[in-house]
């Protein structure tokens, strides 16, 4: 009998978490056999709610769960978790300048990366998936010193999915034909999602989708922008795809690769040119051991590169605005 992973969500009520959980809960995210324990972690306002999330988790029946914890204190929450889902953030309000909110956020992901280091398993791996998430991993990451900086991630597999269909869509092709697509940078409009490198079926997608300016001018800003699109359509952000995205990229992370790259925020290196230090979307692949490694030997053209180098910009000039109002 397998022993159930524990698994840590922050904003459990919200909109991702009432589409993550259930599909947590039913196997998806660890597979058909493995049971998972829950611990849904809320701010106090939002217990209420949780409580009645909590309520429809128990009516399913699913087989898989082993426990339910509901909380909102940390030392609870992430007490001897093995993964960490942080989706819980303060969305940006009317009057509110960006460098508001990564100060807000920021104090917020000191608290919990520091609650991870303190009560978490060693072996915790934590995604963050609430905006702006590539910095709020990296303040996580900097509050959690005695959890390996590889062992902490951000979410680009929705942009990385988003991109796929785009490109299935032109091309007139199945979505599962486009492969080895990575979003690069920071998860926000200034993404780069590499069509140059992408393929559909065997071919390059620049043999297949031969006109440049649509890749450039059209697919290029449709993926950044789909986020307002989502939301200008359906009047809220985008929660049952971006819940899909969070398995995705759990799932992709917990098995060895088998056939496409993926894309994740994960510390720089320096891979690519990309600062050393920060929490920047690289190609990935998980090998046999179970350790993921930064993909060798894309070629990048001077387009790509400069594109790249702009939206990791963008994220050493959060880094600098967050630390320096957290102190960090
Ligand atoms: P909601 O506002 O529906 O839910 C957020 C929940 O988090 C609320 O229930 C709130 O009470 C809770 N919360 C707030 N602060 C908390 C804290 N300190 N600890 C625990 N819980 C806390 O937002 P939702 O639509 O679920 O989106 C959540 C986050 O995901 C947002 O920051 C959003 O910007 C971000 N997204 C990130 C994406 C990505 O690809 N990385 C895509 C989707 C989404 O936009």
């Amino acid at each position: 009998k397998k022993a159930p992973i524990r698994v840590a969500v922050t904003g459990a009520a919200g909109n991702i978490g009432y589409a993550l959980l259930f599909r947590i809960a039913s196997g998806q995210m660890f597979g058909p056999d493995q049971p998972v324990a829950l611990n849904l972690i809320e701010i106090e306002p939002g217990m209420a709610a949780l409580r009645g999330v909590a309520m429809e988790l128990d009516d399913c029946a699913f087989p898989l769960v082993a426990e339910i914890v509901q909380t909102s204190d940390l030392s609870v929450g992430f007490k001897d978790v093995d993964w960490a889902l942080l989706v819980g953030s303060v969305p940006r309000k009317q009057g509110m300048e960006r460098a508001d909110l990564l100060g807000i956020n920021g104090k917020v992901f000191v608290g919990q990366g520091k609650a991870i280091n303190d009560y978490a398993k060693s072996s915790v791996r934590v995604l963050v998936v609430g905006n702006p998430c590539n910095t709020n991993c990296l303040i996580a990451m900097k509050s959690a010193p005695n959890i390996p900086d590889e062992q902490f991630f951000a979410m680009t597999r929705l942009d990385e999915n988003r991109a796929k269909t785009q490109l299935a869509h032109k091309a007139g092709v199945a979505v599962k034909e486009v492969s080895e697509l990575c979003v690069w940078g920071n998860h926000s409009p200034s993404m780069y999602p590499d069509f140059e490198n992408a393929k559909i079926g065997r071919s390059k997608v620049t043999d297949v989708i031969l006109d440049q300016a649509w890749l450039r001018d059209t697919f290029v800003p449709t993926v950044g922008q789909r986020g307002k699109a989502i939301i200008d359509a359906r009047g809220a952000s985008s929660a049952a795809s971006a819940a899909n995205a969070v398995v995705d990229t759990v799932r992709d992370l917990s098995n060895p690769t088998r056939g496409d790259l993926h894309s994740v925020c994960v510390i720089s290196n320096g891979e690519y040119g990309s600062p050393a230090g920060i929490i920047t979307s690289l190609p990935i692949r998980v090998d046999g051991a179970g350790k993921w490694r930064v993909v060798e030997g894309v070629k990048l053209s001077d387009y790509a590169k400069e594109k790249i180098a702009a939206s990791n910009q963008e994220l050493l000039e959060e880094r600098e605005v967050a630390f320096g109002q957290l102190g960090l």
